[in-house]
């Protein structure tokens, strides 16, 4: 089995991001998987020229590739792209995280950790003892938690922390995800591919994070992104359910947990 790492950022005007978050999740996955790891920029034609610097940073590094794609189209297209393209070139681990620091590189060693120890899908986790979220009013907290109470009670999950981006997928969770029936965008997204995991029987656990708001550039997210997950959700739970791509996983060897 392949155990190379592919960490996919999606970017959309990150210029001001792109090259430290690059440099910063290289150094975390050097030591962590040394001569392993790939960086793949997935870029939406950022009018900003995030696309143009994603560029040059892979002809610096042999680690770094670049995906282009023409049109904003939502995170979740953007990630799927990146997916295959990462399973397609023989990752054996897919992980994601936004590209403007809300997430910790540092952070990426214990995600790929916990896949290594026995899980198949490691979440970055707010809502777990040790994690948190710094610069959030309670407005905003109020929101995002009863967003992530709300699909775990539709969808009838343990999961505490359901619409973050800070993920390590085992390959062969992705392998078994009908990408072309995966229809959400933005936190909707996020819930879908953590509750397929969970339905096809992979073992999820949760790594707690500490998730900050960004210092540069802006968020792309809008009340008709994080409105989508509202209706989505039952949908999810009780609309017609997708094919599964493969066979049911085999059980993991090793039973650590996490979180
Ligand atoms: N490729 C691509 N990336 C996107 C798109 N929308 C957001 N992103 C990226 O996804 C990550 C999270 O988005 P952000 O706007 O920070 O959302 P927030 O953290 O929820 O406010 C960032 O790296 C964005 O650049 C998109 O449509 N296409
Ligand atoms: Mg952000």
């Amino acid at each position: 089995m392949s155990n190379e790492a592919w960490l996919i950022l999606p970017t959309y005007n990150e210029a001001e991001n792109i090259e430290a978050i690059v440099s910063a999740a290289g150094e975390v996955l050097g030591r962590a998987a040394p001569g392993a790891f790939r960086i793949l920029i997935v870029d939406d034609g950022s009018p900003d020229g995030t696309g143009e610097i994603a560029d040059r940073l892979a002809s610096e590094h042999d680690w770094v590739r670049v995906l282009h794609r023409t049109s904003k189209d939502g995170i979740g297209p953007a990630y799927l792209a990146g997916f295959q393209h990462a399973l397609d070139h023989g990752a054996g681990y897919a992980m994601e995280m936004d590209s403007d620091f809300s997430h910790d590189p540092a952070d990426l060693a214990r995600l790929l950790d916990a896949v290594r120890n026995g899980a198949d899908l490691a979440l970055g986790s707010r809502y777990v003892p040790g994690g948190g979220v710094t610069d959030w009013g309670l407005l905003r907290r109020l929101i995002s938690q009863g967003g992530s109470t709300y699909a775990r009670w539709v969808l009838g999950l343990h999961v505490k922390d359901l619409t973050g981006g800070f993920k390590c997928f085992r390959r062969e969770v992705l392998e078994a995800i009908h990408f072309e029936s995966v229809r959400s965008q933005g936190y909707a997204f996020q819930v879908e591919l953590t509750y397929r995991a969970v339905r096809a029987g992979f073992r999820v656990v949760e790594v707690p994070i500490v998730f900050r708001d960004r210092e540069k550039g802006t968020s792309k997210m809008s009340w008709r992104i994080a409105a989508e997950a509202f209706w989505l959700v039952p949908l999810l739970r009780f609309g017609r359910q997708p094919p599964l791509s493969s066979s049911p996983p085999e059980p993991a060897t090793n039973s650590s947990r996490a979180a």
